[in-house]
This record gives C-alpha cells, sequence and structure tokens, in this order.
C-alpha cells in the first residue's frame, strides 16, 4: 500500500546553486548526495518534516533529467510515494496495465526504487520507494 510522498523531486542546472535557495534560505537540511551514474544525474536529498524534497542535477546531455532540462527548463520533475513492499506494489501496478519505466526495483537515491511512465499518470512522473 502506498502511505505517503516520500519526496518530490526537482530540476536545477546546479545543486550548488539550488542550495542557496532550498538549504539557505528554506533552512532545509541536506542529509545526502550523489551521483547516479546510470540515470546521469547528481542528486540531493534534503528534509522538510517526514517527507524530502529531492534536487536533480544532469551530468550529461543524453539522460532524461538533461533532455527535460533542455525541454522544460528546471522545475518540477516527479512526485514518489513510498511504500513498505515495492516489488508487490510494481507488479500489481503492472497487472493493472499501467506503463512502467523500470520493470524490477533498482537501487536509487531514496532506497529501492521504480519509475512509472508519466504518459500512464496524466502527464506525472511517479516513483514509488521503498527506504
Ligand atoms: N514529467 C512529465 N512528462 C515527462 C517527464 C516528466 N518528468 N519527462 C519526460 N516527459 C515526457 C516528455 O515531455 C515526452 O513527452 P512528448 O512525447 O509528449 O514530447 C515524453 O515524456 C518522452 O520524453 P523524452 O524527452 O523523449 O525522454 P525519454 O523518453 O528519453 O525519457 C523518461 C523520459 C520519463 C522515460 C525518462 O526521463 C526516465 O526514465 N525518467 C525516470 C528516471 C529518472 O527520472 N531518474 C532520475 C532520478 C534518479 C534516481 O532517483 O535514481
Amino acid at each position: 500500500m502506498l502511505k505517503k510522498i516520500h519526496h518530490v523531486g526537482i530540476v536545477v542546472r546546479s545543486l550548488e546553486e539550488a542550495y542557496r535557495f532550498y538549504r539557505d534560505t528554506l533552512g532545509l537540511p541536506v542529509h545526502k548526495e550523489a551521483t547516479v551514474e546510470d540515470q546521469g544525474v547528481r542528486a540531493a536529498l534534503l528534509t522538510i518534516g517526514n517527507s524530502e524534497i529531492e534536487l536533480l542535477e544532469p551530468i550529461n546531455e543524453s539522460g532524461g533529467v538533461a533532455k527535460f532540462l533542455e525541454k522544460r527548463g528546471e522545475g518540477l520533475h516527479h512526485i514518489c510515494f513510498e511504500t513498505d513492499d515495492i516489488a508487490a506494489e510494481l507488479e500489481q501496478t503492472k497487472q493493472k496495465g499501467i506503463a512502467v519505466i523500470d520493470q524490477k526495483p533498482r537501487v536509487g537515491l531514496a532506497g529501492m526504487i521504480c519509475f512509472l511512465h508519466p504518459k500512464a499518470n496524466h502527464g506525472v512522473l511517479i516513483e514509488y520507494a521503498q527506504p
């Protein structure tokens, strides 16, 4: 069962520049930062109460996040729902005929994660995460 919004993903040109607002102005602590090579991003998680903000900076020109930035500019990129059992959640979603990007959960910044396709979700990119 989906429990809550785990994080909201925001695409930015530069993590360092974005920190000036999200970390320094809003005061949200950065609790994790890592490069996810196969996704073409440097990403950071900032704590806000029981939820998180994920900032995504592209590290190459060919990844999905780089394409998003080029087409749409900086802004909201995805919503991530938390679950206790991501394998079951993904399987049930596939059985309901929803198009997914990841056929199996994989390791991501927020734990085990997977993405559903935005075309199947009224234009919103949705991620599941099992921290
Ligand atoms: N929200 C809504 N729509 C989106 C979107 C987003 N974040 N990203 C892309 N789209 C739309 C595009 O506008 C495009 O629509 P049109 O066909 O109408 O033009 C369509 O989806 C295809 O987009 P594209 O630019 O051609 O890009 P790709 O098909 O190469 O990839 C996507 C799109 C969503 C499959 C890819 O970006 C992806 O796999 N994303 C999920 C992975 C990800 O975001 N990883 C970063 C997080 C790192 C982590 O936590 O591990």
